[in-house]
């Protein structure tokens, strides 16, 4: 049995690896680098950025074994037909969804601003799924394309924490997966915020799933033979 030692237990990963993948959300240059949506909602960015090396680290080990690789963007439309108004409206900050910032439009597909950042760039025979929301089973291709490889099991990573982190776990857990978040490789504008996901994950008894150190999942990883 191949496990990693998890909160609030081990977690256990399927005899056949191909059925884990890595989930990377959103690190997207919109919610990590200055001029972007993140700090059009009057965030400090720089707090997201200290995730990068464990990311690569996690993206390291499964391209080594060839397992699956998705990463998710939150964008919208050029024309914004796929943002309700309650999204486009939200908050006071003078650059909206849409606006033309440093970076390109803010949150829009296509513009430099929305693509992944340069260190993490996915390659050939890695999914990248677009979406609209903050959840990246809503309006999308995701869970079709994870049953079609028959994934059943999930390790998470990404931006931010407790909101599109967090959703898309929640998501994914009524789905059936059986979902890991890497405790150093997500983060928050709030660190409080990142911590409390965190802990309300795996309380209950893993109540919408585990959590480990990159450190842990890479070492069981790697020990597989
Ligand atoms: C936000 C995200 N925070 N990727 N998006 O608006 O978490």
């Amino acid at each position: 049995m191949n496990l990693i030692p998890a909160q609030p237990y081990d977690y256990e990963l399927p005899s056949d690896l191909q059925k884990v993948a890595l989930l990377i959300i959103d690190m997207q240059r919109d919610f990590l680098e200055p001029g972007g949506f993140g700090e059009a909602l009057g965030n400090d960015v720089s707090y997201l950025s200290a995730i990068i090396p464990t990311t690569k680290r996690l993206l390291k080990i499964f391209r080594e074994l060839q397992l699956p690789i998705f990463y998710t963007i939150e964008g919208h439309q050029p024309n914004l037909s796929d943002c309700p108004p309650s999204k486009l409206h939200r908050g006071n900050s003078t650059l909206k969804i849409g606006d033309a910032g440093p970076m390109g439009r803010i949150l829009v597909l296509g513009e430099p601003g929305n693509a992944i950042i340069p260190e993490l760039q996915p390659i050939a025979n890695e999914t990248v799924i677009s979406k609209p929301g903050k959840g990246a089973f809503y309006q999308t291709q995701l869970e079709s394309h994870l049953n079609k490889q028959g994934i059943t099991h999930l390790i998470i990573t990404g931006v931010t924490t407790e909101v599109c982190v967090q959703t898309t776990m929640r998501e994914a857990n009524d789905r059936g997966f059986e979902c890991l978040l890497v405790e150093d490789a997500t983060a928050s504008y709030f660190p409080q915020f990142r911590q409390s996901t965190l802990e309300m994950i795996r309380a209950q008894g893993g109540i919408v799933g585990w959590t480990a150190t990159t450190a842990n999942v890479i070492q069981a990883l790697d020990g597989i033979e």
